[in-house]
């Protein structure tokens, strides 16, 4: 990046701007300085981008919309919640990103997953614009009665600024297929218009197969795609897993029929090391623990005599393979050197930016195969745009055929980032890959477009 002049002082000007423009906005921040240190010397050598300003205009929302949500708990209380949906950059499809529901939820958090999304969409190849949104409404311990009443009151306001060609929320951290139930049912009333206005549905309604588990899959397609660059596989494999939600569950699913054997996978509260691995028999117990019983992920160390590690992270267990499935900033530069010691291969990220700036720059200084979240985890989306173009042509496609397209567009993803981000020495740096390949396309559209 050096090797252009006067590189790091733009950068460093374009962020100094950045932070001064966004305030007390540290994940915004750093998802940007993520993008902006591979995407500021290919715009410094491309000055159709410079002179259009493409980074500082994309970098900025096309809006942000914040409400109020009032609701009720169970014993009559009244509730407040606030509520956004940032709707980042339309210029290549429809506003599309899911929405989360945590006491973590911030603006910050929002904008940095949405500017995010603007990228993955576009490496997905298909016709998606980035946005997010959510709340700091916490689901945890609340009844499904009290989640309904919460979904319900979110979209007396959301229902006004999402639609089918203008944006198609879905699921996030805390909004699974429950959620995405009562939101659609919700919106259906006050819309009276059933079509595909969110994404990762039931089937009964129009959802598609395979959406629920193609976060996890995808991550672990694309960890097959990087690994046969250097003639390995997955096979034999020792794998270690955080998280034990939607893309954690469906990750050791597909590891394991690869393989590799699963030992770890964790909550908020700690993370479980199963030395024996979490086969399909007990993979089958833990989704029915976290899917329909909704319990802790220390339930399974009682159950099979495993040992738990209360308020700890997986990341100290020897292992090959690391796929980081939980939320942001989960492993750090320490957690990267200890993986690294132990003998780490490879690094699929199934959250979005698990890994801290530190953490990634271990991985890419010492030749870990690093799979950055806007690529491995794409996946996900892909499958929801898949849903909605099955919705529009009012068919449902088979399980293998949506499996097979999810692997094409992972497989295709690849050779994006290989081909953006090949060194010179042969090696292929799939930061610098996906952020340029997934740039590229969004700013020859605004460029296309004009001063708009
Ligand atoms: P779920 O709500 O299903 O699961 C989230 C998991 O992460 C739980 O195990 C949860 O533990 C843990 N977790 C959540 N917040 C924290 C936290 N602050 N600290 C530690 N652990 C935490 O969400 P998903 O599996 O859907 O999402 C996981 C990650 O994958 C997120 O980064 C999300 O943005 C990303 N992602 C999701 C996609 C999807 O399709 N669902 C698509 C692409 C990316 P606990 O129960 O204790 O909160
Ligand atoms: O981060 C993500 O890509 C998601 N949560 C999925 C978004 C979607 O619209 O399916």
């Amino acid at each position: 990046m050096h090797r252009i002049p006067g590189v790091h002082e733009r950068l460093e000007k374009f962020m100094a701007g950045l932070v001064r423009r966004n305030p007390g906005e540290p994940e915004f921040h750093q998802a940007v300085r993520e993008v902006a240190q591979c995407v500021v010397p290919f715009v410094m050598a491309h000055p159709e981008y410079e002179e259009a300003r493409i980074l500082e205009r994309l970098t900025e929302p096309d809006r942000i919309i914040t409400f109020r949500v009032t609701w009720q708990d169970d014993r009559g209380g009244v509730r407040a919640a606030r509520a956004w949906r940032v709707q980042f950059s339309n210029v290549i499809g429809p506003y599309k990103g899911g929405l989360r529901f945590h006491p973590t939820v911030t603006q910050s958090v929002l904008k940095f997953l949405g500017f995010e999304q603007i990228l993955k969409n576009s490496l997905t190849g298909l016709p998606m614009g980035g946005a997010k949104g959510g709340s700091n409404f916490s689901p945890r311990g609340r009844s499904a009665n009290e989640v309904m009443r919460f979904c319900q009151a979110m979209m007396r306001e959301l229902h006004r600024h999402i639609g089918e060609d203008t944006d198609v929320p879905a699921g996030d951290i805390g909004v699974g297929s429950r959620e995405i139930g009562f939101l659609f049912g919700q919106y259906m009333r006050l819309a009276n218009r059933f079509t595909g206005v969110l994404t990762g549905k039931g089937l009964a309604f129009g959802g598609s197969l395979v959406r629920t588990e193609a976060t996890g899959y995808g991550a672990v397609y694309f960890l097959q795609n990087m690994l046969a660059t250097r003639g390995e596989e997955i096979a034999g494999k020792t794998a270690v897993v955080s998280g034990s939600g939607n893309v954690a569950l469906y990750a050791i699913e597909k590891l394991n029929e690869l393989g590799a054997t699963v030992v770890t996978a964790s909550d908020s509260n700690g993370f479980i090391h199963d030395p024996h691995g979490i086969d399909t028999e007990r993979l089958a117990w833990l989704k029915e623990l976290k899917e329909v019983r909704r319990g802790r992920v220390h339930e399974y160390a009682q159950h099979f005599g495993c040992k738990y590690h209360e308020k700890q992270r997986p990341w100290r267990i020897p292992c090959q393979l690391a796929l980081p499935c939980a939320t942001q900033n989960e492993l750090d530069a320490d957690d990267a050197e200890a993986l690294i010691d132990n003998g780490l291969l490879a690094v699929s990220e199934g959250a979005n930016m698990p890994s801290t700036l530190g953490a990634v720059r271990a991985f890419l200084a010492r030749e870990v195969l690093f799979g950055p979240a806007k690529a491995a985890n794409a996946g996900g989306v892909a499958v929801s745009g898949l849903e909605q173009s099955q919705n529009a042509l009012r068919i449902s496609w088979s399980r293998e055929e949506v499996d097979r397209q999810l692997r094409t567009i992972m497989h295709d993803i690849h050779e994006k980032c290989r081909q953006d981000g090949t060194d010179a020495d042969g090696s292929v740096n799939y930061v610098r890959g996906a952020n340029i390949a997934g740039f590229r396309k969004v700013a020859d559209a605004m460029i296309a477009y004009g001063i708009v």
